[in-house]
């Protein structure tokens, strides 16, 4: 039987927005173990990871609250670590997305340790890609995806001591929306592969999670790091940076699904849910749905 490994990271000291701390226990309370354990697999709830408080400070030469993420990402990557070590499969429950840093930086080390290829799937609305000198805002957030292919402070480029973590054709980036002028330049430079609304609307969300997924075979991990953001703020609002125009219901359902049709999700990370913007928890709600097909739950009828 699976065990899966819930590790809250309570803290939102990536984002200007507050209220991303409070997402582990908003996943608790919406059922996320008990929808887990009816889909036939054991969980094991580590409870919440402890880090600095959030200074709510200035940003200080491009980056704002470097010295907690730092700290913040350390405890994730090593209770991620673990818990691969363990032969758990680790659900990192944010948080901001900078926790994404130590999470992949663990997965990662951990597939080059067992020999396995690497494919992250990073739903999110924005690119995730700024680098301190270019970011309109200094949030750590809106930087992992470029601080795990090596371009950030040093401090958050070298977990497990090999830099980069991650190298541009292992990662996938899909629902993205809302881009920054110095993230595109970046983007293009590392010749990530991202599959942005445009190309969901031309395309169609079958077409692009096909492509997404093609080359995984039985040695490869999947990563999936799920930003709520990803989804339309229509069905979504509890989150910080809510941007319009994201996929719908059936189109996030559909991604699951042929995610979990893999057999090949070996961890993920649930980050940006924002209770204190939500209604009645419903984005937690949400998550928890969609979870629960990412691990094969589905209403497919025909055989
Ligand atoms: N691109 C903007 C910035 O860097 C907004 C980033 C918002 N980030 C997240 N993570 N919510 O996806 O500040
Ligand atoms: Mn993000
Ligand atoms: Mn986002």
């Amino acid at each position: 039987m699976k065990t899966i490994s819930l590790i809250g990271a309570p803290t939102d000291v990536g984002a200007s927005v507050k209220g991303a701390s409070m997402g582990p226990d908003a996943l608790r309370v919406a059922g996320l173990t008990e929808a887990l354990q009816a889909r036939q697999l054991q969980v094991v709830d580590r409870g919440n990871l402890h880090g600095p408080a959030n200074p709510w400070q200035e940003p200080v030469n491009g980056l704002r609250h470097l010295k907690e993420a730092i700290d913040w990402n350390q405890a994730v990557f090593d209770a991620v670590g673990q818990a691969l070590s363990d032969g758990h499969l680790p659900m990192m429950l944010g948080g901001d997305h900078c926790l994404a840093i130590g999470s992949i930086s663990a997965v990662a080390a951990h597939c080059r340790r067992a020999g396995k290829k690497l494919r992250v799937l990073w739903f999110d609305a924005h690119a995730d890609s700024n680098l301190s000198t270019i970011s309109p805002t200094g949030n750590i957030h809106g930087m992992p995806v470029a601080c795990l292919m090596g371009h950030g402070p040093k401090e958050l480029i070298g977990y497990g001591g090999h830099t980069p973590a991650m190298l541009p054709h292992e990662i996938r980036q899909i629902g993205i929306r809302s881009v920054d002028a110095g993230e595109k330049k970046f983007i293009h430079e590392m010749g990530i592969q991202v599959y942005d609304m445009r190309y969901i609307d031309e395309y169609g969300i079958r077409n692009t999670m096909s492509s997404a997924l093609a080359g995984v075979d039985a040695n490869t991990h999947i990563h999936v790091s799920f930003d709520m953001d990803c989804l339309d703020p229509q069905i979504a609002p509890g989150v910080g940076t809510a941007v319009l125009g994201g996929p719908t219901y059936r189109e996030a359902q559909l991604c699951m699904e042929m995610i979990a049709d893999t057999g090949l999700m070996g961890s993920l990370d649930i980050v940006e849910l924002n209770p204190a913007l939500d209604i009645r928890n419903q984005t937690a709600i949400l998550a928890v749905d969609l979870i629960e097909s990412l691990f094969g739950k589905s209403t497919l009828v025909r055989i």
